[in-house]
């Protein structure tokens, strides 16, 4: 898929609810019942997330957020004039105002994201406080391989990956995705990486099943989605949310449980539920600065630097060809 330069409000999209329907038929009829996160995020799983964000157990977005702002002259410092700012996952593009800020030298900006209506907003309100930046969105899956803009060509390029969206991909798909992104941005560029630390379960948990009851209307909006989208018959009290801390493979996971035996029919299948089933909905792996490293250098990058940010602790990495 082509980025085109296109007029703000106006977006390509892939053509993706048949594949909705394919993964949820799939994942659906799967031994262990499991769906991509990717499908959180239609117009009200974005508001939620967005709201997730802002609440007292939920401390990455602000850590990061805070740790960037300390850090970003030091990020300026090594970004060239006239870059291009690439982010993969870009939601809101809140975060991308801090860089924005301390590197006006970045004149041109590409979002990826997967949220059509979350790109649109973004780019309206990063047009009105940045008239001069150029923003070219694209929608779609930001682990696929894109083109960018030609109009881009021969710009240096910056990448930007905040939010430990990383932790969303197994190992095997986040080598994938590094080694794609190497690729697209090329020689000489960098990438910019936000990744979640390894710490204390409790923390961990609060995090992901919080005390209002954000994460569990997050993590059911799925459910909400696919009636909507694919004719779903899912009685959403029937399921409750559940957050788990998986020491082996260092990830919080979560999962809607069936509280009974259960048949619910979606896209034009029927599916058995037994009480007490999971649905995996979700993987957020948390790293150490020397998982990170392995991991960069298992995708061909070089880890030049890292800043981590008091308790509770979150990295911020940069990534080099
Ligand atoms: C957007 C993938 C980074 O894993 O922490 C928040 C999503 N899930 N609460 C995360 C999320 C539950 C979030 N990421």
């Amino acid at each position: 898929r082509l980025a085109r330069d296109i007029a703000p409000g106006r977006y390509e999209v892939d053509g993706s609810d048949s594949a909705f329907a394919a993964d949820v038929v799939k994942g659906l009829s799967a031994r262990q019942k499991t769906m991509s996160p990717k499908y959180f995020y239609d117009g009200a799983g974005s508001v939620l997330f967005e709201e997730i964000c802002r609440l007292d157990e939920y401390y990455p977005t602000r850590t990061e957020t805070d740790l960037l702002t300390k850090i970003a002259r030091d990020l300026a410092a090594d970004i060239p004039d006239d870059a291009v700012l690439v982010e993969f996952g870009s939601g809101a593009s809140e975060k991308t105002r801090t860089l924005l800020e301390a590197a006006p030298q970045i004149t041109a900006y590409v979002p990826i994201d997967i949220s059509e209506d979350a790109l649109r907003n973004a780019t309206l309100r990063l047009k009105a406080g940045y008239p001069k930046l150029s923003v070219t969105p694209i929608v779609g899956d930001f682990t696929t391989e894109v083109d960018l803009p030609t109009a881009l060509n021969g710009r240096p390029l910056v990448g930007f990956f905040p939010g430990s969206t990383i932790g969303n991909l197994t190992h095997a798909e986040a080598i994938a995705f590094l080694r794609t992104v190497r690729r697209m941005l090329a020689a000489g560029a960098q990438l910019i990486l936000g990744a979640d630390i390894v710490k204390d379960e409790a923390t961990l948990i609060a995090a992901y099943d919080d005390g209002a009851g954000v994460t569990a209307r997050f993590n059911k909006n799925l459910l909400v989605r696919i009636n909507r989208e694919l004719s779903g018959n899912f009685d959403i009290d029937a399921f409750d949310h559940l957050a788990v801390w998986n020491r082996e493979h260092e990830r919080v996971e979560m999962h809607l449980v069936s509280r009974t035996d259960q048949i619910v029919t979606a896209a034009g299948h029927a599916f058995s539920f037994k009480a007490g089933e999971r649905l995996h909905t979700e993987n957020s792996h948390k790293f150490t600065p020397s998982s990170l490293r392995r991991l960069a250098e298992a995708s061909g990058w070089v880890l030049e630097n890292q800043w981590i940010s008091p308790k509770p602790e979150f990295g911020i990495f940069k990534l080099v060809v």
